[in-house]
């Protein structure tokens, strides 16, 4: 285990495979309902392994902060980030910024960690990767959803941390309670009290985990990782896409 990383050499890659001694770290399946579900994986790589990929993360990826437009304002990112898509794929946008498509050739170890997704994801099939490096508890992404056109109506987005533990939060979207009762004739309180209550999940995003939404997440929940002043570290988050 005291091998060190050189990009492109595939001989020092930690060969990522799901943690054999993953007990407490099991699978969790969140049925967030109309479609939507999560699963967490606390320790999908092994804690180890996972500060190798980590060192190599920070060091290798050519991460940048850049100038977005929120709300029509321009405003640095509030973090780093980089792109990683199969060759032809339509070019991603988001916040009026067009990332430059860096290829897994560029970076062949990261082709393993995406074997190890693939294999514990059965049907899965993803050729991009946005990833993601918040600094300390300053960073941050606000609420969103990946609903870009690019990735159809139901993406299955698969995320993966490294590093200081962030606290991840899904909300609810709100609905369109009026229009759904109009559809049925039902009163707008009686439909109210029959729909799933929970409309906000959190999860403490551990080192080496995955975390996986699927379904309609997208289209009816958003997520963020909040500030937090405790959070003195910085915290690397790869999240693997399928471009239709
Ligand atoms: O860092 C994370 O866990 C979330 C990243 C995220 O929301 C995104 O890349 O869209």
């Amino acid at each position: 285990m005291n091998f060190k990383f050189k990009a492109g050499s595939k001989s020092t890659n930690p060969n990522p495979s799901p943690n054999p001694n993953n007990e407490g770290g099991k699978r969790q399946s969140i049925d967030l309902g109309n479609g939507s579900d999560l699963i967490y994986i606390p320790r999908f790589l092994a804690f180890e392994e996972s500060w190798k990929w980590f060192d190599y993360l920070n060091k290798e990826i050519p991460w940048t902060r850049p100038t977005i437009r929120v709300f029509g304002r321009s405003c640095v990112q509030p973090r780093d980030t980089c792109y990683v898509a199969s060759v032809g794929l339509p070019e991603l946008s988001y916040s009026g910024y067009q990332p430059h498509a860096y290829t897994w050739d560029d970076y062949p170890p990261l082709k393993d960690i995406l074997d190890a997704v693939h294999k514990a994801l059965p049907g899965s099939s993803f050729n991009s990767l946005l990833l993601n490096r918040y600094k300390g508890g300053n960073d941050y992404v606000g609420w969103h959803s990946d609903d870009e056109k690019l990735y159809g109506s139901t993406p299955e987005i698969a995320s993966i941390s490294f590093g200081c533990e962030r606290e991840f939060f899904l909300k609810k979207k709100p609905s369109k309670v009026s229009q759904d009762s109009r559809s049925n004739g039902e009163p707008v309180n009686k439909r109210a009290k029959k729909s799933s209550s929970v409309d906000h999940h959190s999860f403490t995003l551990k080192h080496g985990s995955m975390l996986v939404m699927r379904g309609y997440t997208q289209r009816d929940w958003v997520h963020s990782v909040p500030k937090r002043a405790k959070a003195d570290a910085t915290r690397i988050n790869l999240t693997f896409r399928h471009v239709i």
